[in-house]
């Protein structure tokens, strides 16, 4: 008779269960960042956070030490400056990947993107590689914009959705869910896009390469604390590269 081992094997967990990291980039978000992590933590006990901090000078990084430090399921990676949201977001995808975290989030930290709404993304990240909070289908909603923001973002996404034929309705939300997987095939290391332009880019890739992509509708809230990133550069940034692509892919 062979002997039995004298202590039962942890259980370990089943590897359908999704790991899921939620990834925040920060640049002076100090108002925020505690705030919101504390939502994305009550929202989803299991998910874990990343802060991505561009070494801001009003101390986000600092705090958002100090909140991993309490918490098991926050981590923070500090970069060493303000490099844009494509340069953040590549980071803490790569990071999360080496960590074989299977579901990668993409949440701003100014609550623009609410937590609260995260379930509606992960319901459908199973069976889609990519999923779109979107302000733009029937459902979704924005909260507290001036005519002129709404303007400016339903004409980017109108202009890039005809131009490069995407057939989506928010080109360029980051209110977003990648399965981990997928992101193997968008050839993260050629992303140069920074703002607004990173998301067109990344949704561009995601349908080239055959992704599966969902939407589903959100409130977008305006941020109310703190200051915004945008900038006339941003915007120009992503209508001068949507162009290009399109130019580039009608040449093909
Ligand atoms: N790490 C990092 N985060 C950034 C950078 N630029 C913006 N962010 C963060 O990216 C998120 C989105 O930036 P926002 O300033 O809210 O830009 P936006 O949502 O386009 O503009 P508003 O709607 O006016 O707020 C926020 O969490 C910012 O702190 C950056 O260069 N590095
Ligand atoms: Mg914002």
């Amino acid at each position: 008779m062979t002997a039995q081992p004298e202590t039962v094997p942890e259980a370990q967990p089943s590897p359908e269960l999704p790991r899921v990291l939620v990834m925040i980039p920060t640049y002076n978000e100090r108002e925020n960042v505690e705030w919101i992590v504390g939502r994305v933590r009550s929202a989803q006990p299991d998910a874990h956070v990343l802060v991505v901090d561009d070494a801001s000078p009003d101390g986000t990084g600092e705090l958002a030490d100090a909140l991993a430090a309490a918490d098991g399921h926050v981590h923070v990676l500090h970069r060493p400056g303000k490099q844009g949201l494509g340069r953040a977001y590549i980071d803490a995808m790569r990071w999360g990947m080496a960590r074989g975290f299977t579901i990668l989030v993409e949440l701003d930290a100014d609550g623009s993107h609410q937590p609260e709404q995260l379930g509606r993304l992960l319901e459908r990240a199973g069976a889609a590689q990519l999923v779109l909070g979107s302000r733009w289908v029937a459902g979704g909603a924005v909260e507290n914009w001036p005519w002129y923001r709404q303007a400016i973002s339903r004409a980017g996404s109108a202009y890039a959705r005809f131009v490069l034929r995407l057939g989506v309705r928010d080109v360029t939300g980051g209110y977003r869910a990648f399965q981990a997987s997928a992101l193997d095939k968008l050839d993260l290391g050629t992303v140069h896009s920074h703002g607004y332009a990173f998301q067109v880019d990344m949704l561009v890739r995601a349908v080239r390469a055959g992704l599966t992509v969902a939407e589903v509708p959100i409130t977008f809230v305006e941020r109310e604390r703190g200051a915004s990133k945008m900038s006339v550069g941003i915007v120009a940034e992503a209508m001068l590269r949507v162009t290009w692509w399109a130019i580039a892919r009608n040449r093909r």
